[in-house]
């Protein structure tokens, strides 16, 4: 498998207009996307930095992962996530290699990209995001 980008640094939020605003006077960056992803349980704001993304990221209600993290530890980092040409075989190696996966097949996240995690227990305490672009 090969990592091409660092794609995103995902930062857990309660209130995404808050942040988003927060960024906009702060930083002088402001969202290129905006989507809900139902399925993941999320409002998400892409921010371009250079060749990368900040995910601003709020829950869509307390029983979501990222409304779990929030009431558990508040606002802040959450996961990376790293571009890969080929999810499919990512996933068989990290699979081959014993990684402890949280998703064996790819989800659409935003973006209409397959997306898979790996579990912060697997390797140096971080939530890790597998990303495959659509073409
Ligand atoms: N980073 C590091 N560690 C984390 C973590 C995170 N983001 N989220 C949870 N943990 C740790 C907890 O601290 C806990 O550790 P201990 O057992 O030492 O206490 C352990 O993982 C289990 O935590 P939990 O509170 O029981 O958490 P959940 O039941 O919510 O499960 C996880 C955690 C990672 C499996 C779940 O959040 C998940 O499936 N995440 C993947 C999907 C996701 O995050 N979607 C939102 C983003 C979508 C997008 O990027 O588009
Ligand atoms: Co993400």
């Amino acid at each position: 498998m090969k990592l091409l980008n660092l794609d995103h640094v995902a930062i857990a939020v309660n209130d995404l207009d808050q942040a988003v605003n927060g960024y906009a006077d702060r930083y002088k960056v402001a969202p290129l996307y905006r989507e809900v992803i139902e399925e993941q349980g999320v409002e998400e704001a892409m921010i371009p930095v250079g060749g990368s993304f900040v995910q601003l990221l709020a829950p869509l209600g307390a029983e979501t992962a990222v409304g779990r993290f929030v009431a558990k530890n508040g606002e802040g980092l959450h996961h990376i996530a790293y571009a890969v040409t080929d999810i499919e075989s990512a996933l068989s190696h990290l699979r081959d290699e014993g990684a402890n996966l949280i998703d064996e097949q790819p989800r659409i996240g935003g973006r209409g990209a397959r997306i898979a995690f790996v579990h912060p227990a697997d390797l140096a305490g971080t939530l890790i995001e597998l990303v495959e672009l659509p073409r």
